[in-house]
């Protein structure tokens, strides 16, 4: 008996030794996995360095695309301000976090560095009067060689930007309403020959986040180039120009909850609704702020970041492949104006690439035809 006690012990002993040699190799393999599934995801949706040549320039931009990105997702083009980086707005900005939750890619650009040794962008300011870079160019080709390769919304591309990246922003509405959907520049202003000269193919919807006591980017503007900028228009010219532009018609006033009563400043929200469109006009007057982003530095009232992404979200066009008349269905209808398209080669229209190759032929025919028959 003790003899087999003893082997039983053993025995014991060797199976208790043989299960926790497992389990130390269960946990080693579960462990393992998860380090894996970490480096994994952060590889995978970490924001990378790109280079894009454009204008005889080799231009740099960061591009973050959360894993779960669905097909057509939003594009928000995030502009840093003068002497900024696309890595600074980046992070300070929260967009990374924000696109994660909602699905969308943001590419940082970064801007070239003038004859100061300063970063910026090009909306002509006086002290740039020999610079030719072409930013609104650029950003043009980068949105649409992002919308193709990242299978991102052709449509459902916008801009914000902080200061220069704000002002920019501004122009991009001028200039290139084609590419972007909505704009929502912070402590932006336009520059008076932008304002002089704006004259946008689509009315577009536009967010302004504005400090009164802005020092850098002044509330009232300064047409007589006082600052050395050059002359620019004040916040509520342009955003008087945008609701003309949007024919808004209607006005909604509202002070905002002062949450935060050690900031030295508050919120009130103008907001511009038109009746013959959807578009709108918002601007958040921040109440004795300063050069902001507020939610970041400066007003802790509102989250600017977040509160552009809600007002680019609100003005998103909804839209599906193949329905070209924008009536909710494909149908008979979409296959005749797709014929016509190919019949009258016109330009080049993404929703009707039903087979996503770039261009639209007689195989979108056939693909449109399998789709509206179900085959
Ligand atoms: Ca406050
Ligand atoms: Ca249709
Ligand atoms: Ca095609």
């Amino acid at each position: 008996m003790p003899l087999n006690l003893s082997t039983n012990c053993l025995l014991v002993t060797d199976n208790n030794s043989k299960r926790s040699t497992k389990i130390r190799l269960d946990l080693y393999v579960h462990r393992l996995i998860i380090i894996f599934l970490i480096i994994f995801c952060n590889t995978w949706a970490q924001p990378e360095l790109y280079q894009y040549s454009y204008g005889g320039y080799e231009r740099e931009y960061y591009l973050y695309v959360p894993e779960s990105i669905q097909p057509e997702a939003p594009l928000v083009f995030v502009f840093h301000g003068y002497t900024g980086s696309a890595a600074g707005i980046m992070d300070y900005s929260g967009f990374n976090a924000i696109a994660d939750e909602n699905g969308f890619a943001v590419c940082y650009p970064q801007g070239l560095t003038d004859n100061y040794g300063n970063t910026f962008f090009n909306v002509g300011y006086s002290f740039h009067w020999n610079e030719t870079v072409d930013d609104v160019g650029f950003a043009i080709s980068l949105a649409s060689y992002l919308q193709s390769h990242y299978d991102l919304s052709h449509i459902n591309t916008f801009s914000t930007g902080m200061s220069n990246g704000g002002d920019l922003s501004y122009l991009l509405a001028c200039d290139a309403s084609t590419t972007f959907r909505a704009v929502g520049p912070v402590a932006g202003i336009m520059m008076e020959w932008i304002y002089d000269s704006c004259d946008p193919e689509n009315p577009m919807p536009i967010l302004e986040i504005h400090g009164t006591n802005d020092n850098i980017s002044w509330w009232d503007g300064d047409l007589e180039d006082e600052d050395g900028w050059g002359p620019y228009i004040g916040v509520d010219t342009a955003i008087q120009f945008w609701s003309e532009v949007n024919n808004c018609t209607i006005t909604v006033l509202d002070t905002l909850a002062d949450i935060n009563t050690t900031d030295g400043s508050y919120v009130v929200s103008e907001n511009y609704q038109s009746l013959s469109n959807n578009n709108e006009v918002w601007l958040y007057k921040v109440i004795n702020g300063g050069h902001d982003w507020p939610g970041v530095w400066g007003n802790m009232d509102i989250n600017a970041s977040e509160l552009v992404w809600s007002f680019f979200n609100d003005f998103s066009l909804v839209y599906h492949i193949g329905d070209i008349d924008y009536n909710g269905s494909v149908d008979i209808g979409d296959i005749l104006l797709l014929s016509d398209e190919i019949f009258l080669n016109t330009n080049y229209n993404f929703l009707s690439d039903l087979n996503n190759d770039n261009t639209v032929d007689i195989n979108d025919i056939f693909a449109i035809l399998a789709l509206v028959l179900s085959i």
